[in-house]
C-alpha cells in the first residue's frame, strides 16, 4: 500500500501549528528529534520535516507528495505546485518599509532607490506593475538591520505585528502580498495518492470548521423565545426543549466565532440565562 508523503517546517513558525492540526485529525506520529522523517500511527502518511524554503521544491520534484508552507515561500519559489487549501495560521504580510523620517508620500518614492529584501521575485512584480524601477538588492536574513547600516534605502520583508520595524526605526510604507500557511500538492499524484488526500482533507475541513464554530446551550424564557431562536442562525435550525422549570425551554445550537460576543450580548439582552459554551472537536456538515 502506498503513503501520502507530506513536508512540514522541521522548526520554525509554522512548525508546532503544522503539528496540532494534524494530530486534531486523530493522526499521531513520533516526534521529529532529528529525524528527517516519520510514519503516522495510524494514517497512511509520512511526515517529512524539511527547512520551509525547500518544500514548493520537493513537492514539484515528487520527493514529497504534500507540503505545509507560508504562501510567500510558495509565490518566491515560482514552483509548479498546487495550492489546495488555506490552513488559517502563519498570517503575515510582506510590506515595503521605510526609515521612519524619510518623506513617503507613495511607492514612486522608491525609484531609483535600493530596496533590501529576501523576496526579489515578489517584490519585482509588485514594482513592475507600479511602473517603479528600483535596485533590488537580496539579502538572506536581518533585512530590517538593512537601512541602519547603509546597505538599502528601504526594505521590503515580512511583518506581523510591526513591532522588529518599529525598533528598526522603519515605518511600513506599502502592504504588498497577505500570507497564510497552505496546503501544497504535486499535480501529478497516484489515484491511490489521491484517495489518502482526500480523506486527509475531509478530516482537515471538519477540524478547521470546528475551530471556527462554538456549541451554544441556553435557557430561554418561553415568552422570548422566538427573539431568542432569531439570533442562533447556526448551522441548522436550533434544538429547543421544554425545561422542568415552568415557563422556560433550553435551546441548543452552533454559533461561528466571527460574530460570538456580539450574539451572546444580544442573547443576555433578549433574557437568555446559563449560557453556556462549549469548544467543539469535529464539525462535518
Ligand atoms: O529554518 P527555515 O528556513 O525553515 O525557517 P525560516 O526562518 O525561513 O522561517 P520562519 O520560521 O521564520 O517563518 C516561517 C513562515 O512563517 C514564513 O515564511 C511566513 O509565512 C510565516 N510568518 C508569520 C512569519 C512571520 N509571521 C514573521 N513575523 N515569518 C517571519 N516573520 C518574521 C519577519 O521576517 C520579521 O523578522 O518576524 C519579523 C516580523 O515580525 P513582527 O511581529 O515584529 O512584525
Ligand atoms: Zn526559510
Amino acid at each position: 500500500m502506498q503513503t501520502l508523503k507530506l513536508a512540514i517546517q522541521k522548526k520554525g513558525r509554522l512548525s508546532e501549528e503544522s503539528i496540532k492540526l494534524i494530530n486534531e485529525c486523530d493522526i499521531s506520529f513520533p516526534s521529529s528529534s532529528g529525524k528527517l522523517v516519520t510514519a503516522a500511527y495510524d494514517f497512511p502518511i509520512e511526515i517529512l520535516f524539511l527547512r520551509d524554503d525547500d518544500i514548493p521544491d520537493y513537492v514539484q520534484d515528487g520527493v514529497a507528495d504534500i507540503g505545509i508552507v507560508g504562501e510567500n515561500v510558495l509565490v518566491e519559489s515560482g514552483k509548479q505546485v498546487e495550492e489546495v487549501m488555506k490552513m488559517g495560521f502563519g498570517k503575515c504580510r510582506l510590506s515595503l518599509a521605510v526609515p521612519r523620517n524619510m518623506q513617503y508620500n507613495g511607492v514612486q518614492d522608491l525609484s531609483g532607490k535600493s530596496i533590501a529584501t529576501s523576496y526579489p521575485r515578489i517584490l519585482k512584480n509588485y514594482l513592475d506593475t507600479q511602473q517603479v524601477e528600483a535596485d533590488i538588492h537580496v539579502i538572506s536574513g536581518s533585512v530590517e538591520i538593512a537601512p541602519s547600516i547603509g546597505l538599502a534605502d528601504a526594505i521590503c520583508d515580512i511583518v506581523s505585528t510591526g513591532s522588529t520595524l518599529l525598533s528598526n526605526g522603519l515605518k511600513e510604507a506599502e502592504q504588498i502580498f497577505r500570507s497564510e500557511a497552505v496546503l501544497i500538492k504535486n499535480p501529478r499524484l497516484s489515484e491511490e495518492k489521491n484517495a489518502i488526500l482526500k480523506s486527509l482533507l475531509f478530516r482537515l475541513e471538519a477540524v478547521k470548521r470546528a475551530q471556527k464554530n462554538k456549541y451554544i446551550l441556553l435557557n430561554a424564557p418561553n415568552d422570548n423565545l422566538d427573539k431568542i431562536v432569531a439570533l442562533l442562525p447556526g448551522i441548522s435550525s436550533p434544538t429547543v426543549q421544554s425545561l422542568a422549570k415552568e415557563g422556560w425551554s433550553s435551546v441548543h445550537s452552533v454559533i461561528t466565532e466571527k460574530d460570538f460576543w456580539e450574539i451572546i450580548q444580544q442573547l443576555k439582552e433578549a433574557g437568555a440565562e446559563g449560557i453556556l459554551v462549549m469548544p467543539i472537536e469535529k464539525l462535518i456538515y
